[in-house]
């Protein structure tokens, strides 16, 4: 196929929002009057401005969660969850409209229908059935009960790989349980979660329910966990920018949970169907070109059958084509020239381990790549478990193959980086399957498939240095409550 150069150049689109960010329901410049240029990273036109919001847009924020909080806390949880399902009713037809400006922010091909509708509608369906137990009492003339309240005004920060559906689920999760909330997507893609709280002020949603405060991560970010009245976090980002939040969080004693990221291992035996396998694994690893917290990153294989995969992950990561999101590719650029030089500096620490290069490895030359941050998608073999390959997160299209004996020693190197977001275990034996679910150090376990996909309201989050904490299932609605007991009697009760 030619790869040609004329990628679009803007985005046409109503639900485009450009130079403002929202607050309290108006559309406002930062208070410094500073924008950041928002690229399309596939040939580095500019697509949009947003604000370079500070720590006065998050106290005027602030201000505008606190006002719209008592309202929408008493607002009865049936008409809550009415206007999440209209919300997610308007992600549904406008999916083209956000599936173009996300594909143009993030630089990658289109992921077909968005599975955003659906998240939100089942943390919709979590409104009305937040609830609390009765209790047992010392006498018979005490009720005693506990009630789960939101905690009011609280913050979320997320990442650029994912803004649509990241914005939606933590959004949708904090809101459905009646807070208010104050969130920063990244800098580089910023479009999106603008064009989701367009369409949530639409949908009825209260002013000043949702506010975004667009920016950098040091300026807008880190103004959220230092801000005394919000009460909760949520984040969503590197390790080491969760850490500086989390710090941030304890000098107010404000709860938190942290999506970080994953090395994840896909643990092939020797049973496994291979002709699903492969494909499944190359996806896996080439989807928003590897840029995903679950990305399957480390396949670990019995010795009997890794020259053939091998052989089959090269031929199948070699149909992968590479180019500018709008052409039928099935892999776009990375978001910036910093994730550019971090790949690029991987695969050359893999070189220089003595790990070997199959496919892949080199920047693709061409007219069509010239400005944008390309890689092709590279299998490195004989990769040794205790290399920075197999046990850092490369966050990009960077596959590491490591042969193992047994199902004993599978697990031992699935289980040996800080990381446990996801594993992947391919079998047809369901009791080597059953034991691997429980042996794998992971938050989701995903059997025959790679990333975990296909379960609508599957808690999703992380074991060790993963974070903790909980998006998108019933789970993540109730982490938004803090649980309050009541005891009661009547004035005159004597017990
Ligand atoms: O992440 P950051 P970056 C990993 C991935 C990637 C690496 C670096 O390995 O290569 O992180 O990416 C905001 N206070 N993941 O630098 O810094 C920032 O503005 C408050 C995995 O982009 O974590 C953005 O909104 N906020 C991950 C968000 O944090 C701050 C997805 C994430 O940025 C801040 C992304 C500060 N001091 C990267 N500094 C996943 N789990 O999917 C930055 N931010």
């Amino acid at each position: 196929m030619t790869i040609t150069s004329d990628t679009p150049t803007s985005i046409d689109s109503d639900l485009l929002v450009d130079g403002v960010q929202l607050i309290g329901g108006d559309w406002v410049a930062s208070s410094s009057g500073q924008t950041i240029d928002v690229i399309n990273p596939a040939n580095r036109t500019l697509l949009a401005q947003v604000p370079r919001g500070n720590a006065e847009d998050v106290e005027a924020a602030v201000q505008a969660a606190e006002k719209a909080f008592p309202a929408w806390r008493d607002l009865n949880a049936t008409a809550r969850g009415r206007l999440l399902f209209r919300w997610a009713d308007l992600i549904e037809e406008n999916a083209a409209a956000l599936d173009e400006i996300e594909r143009q922010e993030v630089g990658r091909p289109s992921w077909g229908p968005l599975g955003s509708p659906g998240q939100l509608r089942f943390i919709a369906g979590q409104t009305d059935k937040v609830q609390g137990v009765s209790l047992p009492t010392y006498s018979p003339d005490t009720l005693g009960f506990t009630l789960r309240e939101p905690f009011g005004v609280v913050g979320g920060i997320i990442p650029w790989n994912a803004p649509g559906p990241m914005f939606v689920t933590e959004v949708g999760a904090a809101i459905a349980a009646g807070n208010t909330i104050v969130m920063k997507p990244a800098e580089d893609a910023p479009l999106t979660p603008l064009a989701l709280a367009k369409l949530a002020l639409q949908a009825g949603i209260p002013a000043g329910v949702i506010n975004v405060v667009t920016g950098y991560g040091h300026e807008a970010g880190a103004a959220i966990p230092a801000h005394p009245r919000i009460r909760r976090m949520g984040f969503t980002g590197s390790p080491q920018t969760g850490a500086l939040v989390m710090a941030a969080c304890a000098k107010n004693l404000m709860p938190l949970h942290l999506e970080l990221g994953g090395k994840s291992p896909q643990v092939v035996l020797d049973d496994a169907a291979l002709d699903a396998a492969v494909p499944s694994m190359v996806s896996g690893i080439t989807l928003n070109t590897g840029q995903i917290c679950a990305a399957g990153s480390r396949v670990i294989v019995h010795r009997s059958i890794h020259a053939e995969l091998v052989d089959r992950l090269a031929a199948q990561m070699q149909t992968v084509t590479v180019g500018p999101w709008h052409q039928p590719v099935n892999m776009g650029p990375l978001i910036n020239e910093k994730q550019h030089q971090r790949v690029l500096s991987y695969i050359e620490l893999g070189k220089e381990a003595g790990a070997e290069i199959v496919t892949g490895g080199v920047v693709p030359v061409g007219e069509a790549y010239g400005n944008g941050f390309f890689v092709q998608p590279t299998l490195f073999d004989k990769v040794d478990p205790g290399m920075r390959i197999a046990q850092e997160e490369i966050f990009g299209p960077v596959l590491s193959v490591i042969v193992v004996d047994d199902e004993q020693e599978a697990i031992e190197v699935a289980n040996s980086t800080e990381y446990g977001l996801v594993a992947s275990v391919w079998t047809q034996d369901v009791g080597r399957a059953v034991r691997m679910s429980r042996a794998l150090q992971a938050g989701q376990v995903a059997v025959n498939n790679a990333l975990g996909a296909g379960v609508i309201g599957g808690p999703f989050g992380g074991y060790k240095n993963s974070g903790f904490g909980r998006t998108m299932g019933a789970d993540s609605v109730l982490d938004w409550t803090q649980i309050k007991t009541v005891s009661m009697r009547g004035a005159a009760s004597q017990a």
